[in-house]
């Protein structure tokens, strides 16, 4: 058999048993299971968690998923740890999963969390009063673009995010339109094209991150998160509407495993009880991919190359 023969007969036999119906809930014997999403700090975490459960023997396989849908998943056993559970983005689907009881809240790390609208500094010198969103809102023409219909464009991440722009824009009566870039590359890709020629721009962004190295810029003071504006609609400005404020400014960077990771994965499950990613560390794992170009196990393998006196704690 020719070799490229021999390789395509595997990729058939692999794609057959790839496609058998995945059997629910990782046993002992089983591999751990690790979702992999669509931002950089997430996907070398990923390979990070990984490498270091390798390390104690365990078995893993990266599961590619819907940032929200992975939280039903951990409940539901299919997915055992989520190593990056962002408050602003998924505080909600990971409260809903620990409702279920399934799921347990192993640890919160370091890192404080902010994820909000966003503008590269040099936007200061036209449009006065910034951050405060008030401010941003009287400057919405110089965001509109000739598609718009006059109002502001707003670059808001890919929708698995569900950081609910529309409703803010609505609930805040502001002069603005969201638009959902497919991927945090292309909101990168909006920033790096404005920022060239010194253009307007307002994006989703997220702190820890790579980008406050690459440009100054600042969040959008919205009205000061309160778990009542997600919840109660005669809470804020608006007195008829939810999200009428910003993302938790201080926001949690949690773990959350399964309620069986313990029992099927014992020596994984003390590892991952002492994990704790700093800001530092999260900015750097995306501006290893970001900024400086490398590959996903590339870049985490820098990152475990450069840190391995906090790592090697970890797996004792
Ligand atoms: C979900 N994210 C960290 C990209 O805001």
């Amino acid at each position: 058999m020719s070799k490229t023969l021999k390789t395509a007969v595997i990729g058939a036999a692999l794609a057959a048993f790839t496609a058998l119906p995945m059997v629910a809930s990782a046993d002992s014997s089983g591999t751990i299971k690790i979702p992999t999403h669509n931002w950089s700090s997430q996907l070398v975490g990923a390979e990070v968690v990984g490498e270091l459960f390798k390390m104690v023997g365990e078995e893993i396989e990266y599961v590619p998923m819907d940032s929200q849908t992975v939280y039903q998943a951990m409940a539901d056993g299919d997915i055992d740890i989520v190593h990056e559970v962002w408050e602003g983005a998924f505080g909600a689907s990971f409260t809903k999963s620990l409702e279920t009881g399934n799921v347990i809240d192993l640890l919160t790390h370091d890192a404080v969390t902010r994820e909000d609208w966003w503008y590269p500094e040099y936007i200061e010198e036209v449009c006065p009063g910034l951050p405060d969103w008030k401010a941003l809102d009287k400057c919405s023409d110089m965001f509109a673009r000739a598609d718009s219909g006059g109002k502001g464009v707003f670059i808001g991440g890919p929708v698995d995010w569900l950081k609910h722009d529309a409703e803010k824009v609505e609930a805040l009566g502001m002069n603005f339109v969201v638009r959902n870039a497919g991927s945090a590359g292309a909101i990168w890709a909006e920033l790096d094209a404005a920022a060239a020629q010194k253009k307007p721009v307002v994006i989703f962004n997220w702190s820890p991150n790579f980008i406050g190295a690459k440009y100054a810029g600042k969040f959008v003071e919205f009205p000061t998160h309160d778990p009542k504006c997600t919840s109660d609609a005669s809470w804020g400005v608006n007195p008829n509407a939810l999200y009428d404020c910003g993302n938790p400014a201080t926001g949690y960077l949690k773990i959350g495993v399964n309620k069986d990771f313990e029992k099927n994965h014992p020596k994984a499950f003390k590892v991952a009880q002492q994990m704790n990613f700093s800001g530092p560390d999260i900015d750097k794992m995306a501006n290893y991919v970001d900024t400086d170009g490398l590959e996903v196990p590339e870049a985490a393998q820098q990152w475990l190359n450069d840190h391995e006196s906090k790592w090697k704690e970890w797996i004792k």
